[in-house]
């Protein structure tokens, strides 16, 4: 909006300028977003509290019984914190800044629906698997309908290390970019077991495809890079780096011992958009690098489940999702969430190591 509003002023003052740069407006939308979630976070939490969304625990799992009741659906506040930020420093003109908040909006409100029914109206189950997997596609499918019809974008697929091995999807991309967006949100939601398991991970995969799609955007940048060159998509900057602030403004109350979990409304919400923004750079298979964390957690329950099913009963892991297993391993949660951190930088630099290797 500020873009919209000051930059047709610049031609008469000239420092109004500075808001033309994506650079500059993308770590103004990271501290807004940040001090959004920081200075509201207080209020969110009692007004969570207040309406009783309080976490209920299993009690089959690790010994999480000192968590019962630590207010959920923190997603909202991270929502609130993203939207008003990006709204807020993109230009409302871009096609692509639209598509992103639709994609974190539709997801986000699957994760709701989920939660309210579960949380608020006290219902074990909250939607069915069935339910939530048909809306997931429906949103990542219409989401990357209205994408391929965009002029500037191809449906061409970049494969990591073989820069001129691009071959063209056609038709089958939307599949594709759906298997990855879905993907992509409940891995994120399997993770999200620890206090700050799922959002360290986040925070470290925006900032990497924050600089992918600012790449991407730019034109020389993408030449002499030899990525893709999708015309408008820099803007989506702005999302990622409002994403990365309001991701440690939340942190801040997720961090161990956490105060607020995100909830459904937050992880389905954050995967879908991490999802899209792969999809958006034409990332989408070095996504699996950058959220490294997301896909061994979900290849632990495969393998857990499958080899479980083979042998007739028998378990790889003490527990699946991988965190679990850790935990009944009598490894601090602490300590596992922070090594799991730092996994998620390391594989995050090695996928922007590929830059250079193309
Ligand atoms: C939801 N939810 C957390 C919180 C968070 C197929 C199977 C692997 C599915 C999996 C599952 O249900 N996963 C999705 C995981 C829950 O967190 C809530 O849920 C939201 C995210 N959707 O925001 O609101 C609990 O996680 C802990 N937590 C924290 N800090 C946080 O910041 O401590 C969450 C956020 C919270 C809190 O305790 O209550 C969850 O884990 O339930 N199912 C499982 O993970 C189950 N695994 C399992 O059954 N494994 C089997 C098979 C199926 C693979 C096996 O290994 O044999 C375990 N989950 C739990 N207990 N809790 C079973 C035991």
């Amino acid at each position: 909006m500020i873009y919209n509003l000051l930059v047709p002023l610049s031609t008469d003052v000239g420092v109004l300028n500075v808001f033309r740069y994506i650079t500059f407006r993308s770590v103004w939308a990271l501290l807004t977003a940040l001090i959004i979630s920081i200075l509201f976070g207080p209020a969110m939490i009692r007004w969570l509290k207040r309406i009783k969304c309080g976490q209920y625990i299993q009690a089959d799992g690790p010994h999480h019984q000192a968590k019962e009741g630590t207010p959920t659906m923190g997603g909202v506040m991270i929502f609130i914190a993203v939207a008003g930020s990006t709204l807020l420093w993109a230009d409302l003109a871009n096609v692509y800044v639209w598509l992103t908040l639709l994609v974190f909006g539709g997801f986000s409100a699957i994760g709701f629906a989920d939660d309210y029914i579960k949380v608020v109206k006290r219902r074990n189950e909250g939607l069915t698997a069935k339910a939530k997997f048909g809306l997931q596609c429906l949103v990542a499918g219409a989401a990357i309908a209205l994408l391929i019809n965009q002029p500037a974008y191809s449906t061409q697929l970049s494969v990591p290390f073989f820069k001129n091995f691009q071959p063209d999807l056609g038709w089958f991309y939307l599949p594709f970019a759906l298997v990855v967006m879905v993907g992509t949100s409940n891995a994120v939601n399997l993770t999200d077991g620890l206090d700050g398991l799922a959002i360290g991970p986040m925070v470290v995969a925006m900032a990497c495809f924050a600089i992918f799609i600012y790449v991407s955007g730019h034109a020389t940048m993408a030449d002499y890079l030899q990525v893709q060159n999708i015309q408008g998509i820099g803007e989506v900057t702005i999302f990622c780096g409002a994403m990365v602030g309001a991701g440690l403004g939340f942190l801040w109350f997720n961090a161990h011992p956490a105060q607020v979990f995100m909830g459904d409304v937050g992880s389905l919400g954050l995967g879908g958009a991490l999802g899209f923004v792969a999809v958006l750079a034409k990332q989408e298979l070095l996504l699996a690098i950058v959220g490294g964390v997301f896909v061994f957690e979900t290849l632990s329950v495969i393998l857990q489940v499958g080899y479980f099913k083979l042998t007739g009963g028998k378990r790889i892991f003490k527990m699946a999702p991988l965190h679990h297993h850790f935990e009944l391993k009598g490894i601090p949660e602490s300590k596992i969430i922070v090594r799991f951190w730092i996994l998620s930088i390391l594989m995050a630099l090695m996928a922007l190591s590929t830059l250079k290797l193309r």
